[in-house]
């Protein structure tokens, strides 16, 4: 058989059912061979910026390998911001990029570049498709990279002609590579850490979500009472946020992290590379800390691990709770703070009533955030289980817009809640061309400020206050226009009494992808934004 069809036997062999990607001349043996296949389908992307998140936010609302394809060194280049923040947020992908063609490689073709240089920049790992010799091998390589945590992009390079090329070899699964479970001294240590501490407190992270340990988590949390923290900037939700062990995502600042954690005397950091943070800001965590995860880079945020351990995080938490022995009923009481929500008139629409509303009439979506600085009003208030709300993870914007399409096409009978901000919706805004050809029924909210508001809260604490240049009007962007460019429906709601009929139209299932315009007052900002940085 040809490589290409090795390739694509291979990946549905693996549970592979579709390909995102912005086609070009060197995926024409990946196009035309996809197009042969009945189980896996090339998902067309109207640019590298949206098929990347596409791939993303399809493998973690699936929890399972994303696919992304991209077309030589320009369509890497497109694609290397969002692959970056895969590579952040620790999602498995292969990124099958197009090689230009080895017979006249050497005239310097259009488009050829340092695509393994470039590549090397985002991906844990780069593989060559170089003959037809390591052609099966490297492709069996690459995937098996890409199953194997701690989890992030893999590129392997795909020359066409190479493509096209047969080889005699029949394709079978791979078999990834896993973790070691704990060994009984090593759970009893945890069990000691966590038992022999006053007050400890555990700070979950994206490991949880992949290797599939929410449970397990949420119980060995339960046993002894313990919060669970979501650390900062966390791309995917670890833990119910329903649970009463939930305590909320700490903020991205160091000093708010250390005053939020400061009651505790032992801090178990469960999955995660360290805390993502922004904003400078002096801080000192003088608990005594352990760390369980997949990737050996994590370091403790201040000090050394007393403990650390890489390991599969769903058989290490409940080797850990079944070494604490019988414990006394925690009965933990809510761990989340309380806030007080505005009070509601009927003519104005306050950003965090907005989100609330959102909240409790989608509370069995699976949603994607990228609210700009109403992100910690969604955090405040969410009851999403674990593994269904989706954040860049990043702090790179112009992600959760596309992220929501591929969501919507891995999880077609879910719904899917994409709530953007003006700015962050501008990015990548062809992906709605994706979700319409592809007949999703996303729920598309954008919080039309007319600001980069979360720059100008930025730039009051750094810069004295806000700068004319983070004002994005005029012109005042009319996304009825985007709607309608790309076949969606369009409502919008600038009061509560608008929001409410705006809302009672979206009852039971869409017919057909909807874009939600919320007009806002930029004057009335969300009441946790101080909890952005
Ligand atoms: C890829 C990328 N480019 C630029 C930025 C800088 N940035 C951070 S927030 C922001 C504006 C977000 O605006 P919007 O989505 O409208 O949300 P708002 O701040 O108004 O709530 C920008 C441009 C970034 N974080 N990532
Ligand atoms: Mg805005």
């Amino acid at each position: 058989m040809i490589i290409s069809e090795y390739l694509l036997r291979t990946l549905e062999l693996a549970g592979v059912r579709h390909i995102f990607g912005n086609p070009g001349t060197t995926e024409l043996p990946l196009v035309k061979a996809c197009e042969k296949r009945k189980q896996l389908q090339y998902v067309v992307a109207l640019s590298e910026v949206s098929a990347v998140p596409m791939a993303d936010g399809y493998a973690r609302a699936t929890r399972s390998l994303g696919v992304v394809n991209l077309h030589v060194a320009p369509g890497l280049g497109n694609g290397m911001g969002t692959l970056y923040t895969a590579g952040i947020a620790g999602t498995p992908l292969l990124v099958l990029v197009g090689g230009q063609d080895r017979r006249f490689l050497h005239t310097n073709p259009i488009l050829w570049g340092p695509v393994e240089k470039m590549a090397s920049a985002v991906c844990k790992a780069v593989f060559v498709l170089n003959t037809t010799f390591d052609a099966a091998t490297n492709i069996r390589r690459a995937l098996r990279t890409a199953l194997t945590p701690p989890y992030g992009p893999v590129a392997l390079i795909c020359p066409p002609d190479l493509l096209e090329t047969e080889i005699n070899t029949e394709p079978s699964a791979v078999t990834p590579a896993t973790h070691a479970d704990l060994s009984d001294e090593q759970a009893r240590n945890y069990a000691k850490f966590l038992q022999s501490a006053k007050k400890p407190a555990i700070v979950a992270a994206e490991d949880v979500h992949w290797n599939n340990a929410a449970n397990e988590l949420e119980a060995l949390a339960d046993k002894l009472g313990v919060p669970v923290y979501a650390a900062p900037y966390t791309g995917v939700l670890p833990v119910d946020a329903s649970s009463p062990c939930y305590a909320g995502y700490l903020p991205p600042s160091l000093k708010q992290v250390a005053e939020r954690l400061a009651a505790h005397d032992a801090l178990l950091f469960v999955g995660g590379r360290g805390l993502r943070n922004t904003l400078y800001s002096e801080a000192h965590l003088p608990q005594c800390m352990a760390w369980l995860g997949n990737d050996a880079s994590a370091m403790a945020p201040d000090g050394e691990y007393k403990l650390a351990t890489v390991t599969h995080l769903k058989s290490a938490l409940a080797e850990i709770s079944a070494a604490m022995g019988k414990t006394r009923a925690s009965g933990t009481q809510s761990a989340r703070a309380a806030l007080e929500l505005p009070k509601r008139s009927a003519e104005i629409l306050h950003p965090t009533l907005a989100i609330h509303v959102l909240l409790e009439k989608f509370s069995d979506a699976i949603w994607i955030d990228e609210s700009g600085l109403s992100t910690s009003d969604v955090r405040q208030w969410m009851q999403l289980k674990a593994g269904e709300y989706l954040i860049n993870g990043s702090g790179g914007i112009g992600w959760g817009l596309a992220a929501s399409v591929g969501a919507a096409i891995g999880r077609p009978k879910r719904r899917i809640v994409a709530v953007i901000g003006d700015g962050s919706a501008l990015y990548a805004s062809e992906a709605l061309w994706t979700a319409g050809h592809h007949g999703t029924k996303i729920l598309l909210v954008i919080l039309s400020n007319r600001r980069y508001a979360t720059l100008n809260a930025a730039a009051t604490r750094l810069a004295g206050g806000s700068l004319k240049s983070f004002t994005i009007e005029p012109p005042v962007i009319d996304f009825s226009g985007l709607a309608k460019l790309y076949d969606w429906d369009y409502a919008a709601a600038s009061t509560a009494r608008e929001f409410d009929v705006a809302l009672g139209k979206l009852r039971g299932t869409l017919k057909n992808n909807t874009l939600l315009e919320i007009k806002l007052n930029p004057v009335l900002e969300p009441v946790t934004a101080s909890r952005h940085f």
